[in-house]
């Protein structure tokens, strides 16, 4: 999508700080990080939310898992414990409208969230 800000960091006209690529999924650090470790995995396709996971596209799911827990094994966090966090919608605190997780850790996390 042309206006999308994930697209553009896709496609190379936003830089980011990349932390994994391959050719369904990137992962880079979150512009305004809310932990010490704070990175977003996003599907390569725009896919604006959870709410257009399909049949046909379900499998992304499981891959963007795996890529969050080798990035969660390389930064040192799998040991003591992390989130992942998917905010779907206005309700949900979505402001960007294409899919992506947050995988956060590094510090112990409060419960329930804000
Ligand atoms: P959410 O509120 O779940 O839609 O999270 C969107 C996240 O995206 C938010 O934590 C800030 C981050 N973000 C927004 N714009 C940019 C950007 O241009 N670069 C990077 N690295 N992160 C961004």
């Amino acid at each position: 999508m042309s206006d999308c800000i994930f697209c553009k960091i896709v496609n190379g006209e936003i830089s980011s700080n990349k932390v994994y690529e391959d050719d369904k999924v990137l992962a880079f650090e979150d512009i305004d990080p809310q932990a010490p470790v704070h990175i977003l995995i996003i599907p390569k396709n725009h896919i604006s939310s959870i709410k257009d996971i399909n049949e046909d596209n379900v499998d992304i799911i499981n891959h963007i898992h795996l890529v969050i827990k080798k990035l969660a094994k390389e930064k040192g966090i799998d040991q003591d414990g992390f989130r992942i966090v998917n905010n779907c919608g206005k309700n949900g605190g979505q402001t960007v409208e294409h899919l992506h997780y947050h995988l956060l850790g590094g510090r112990h996390l409060m419960w329930p969230p804000g």
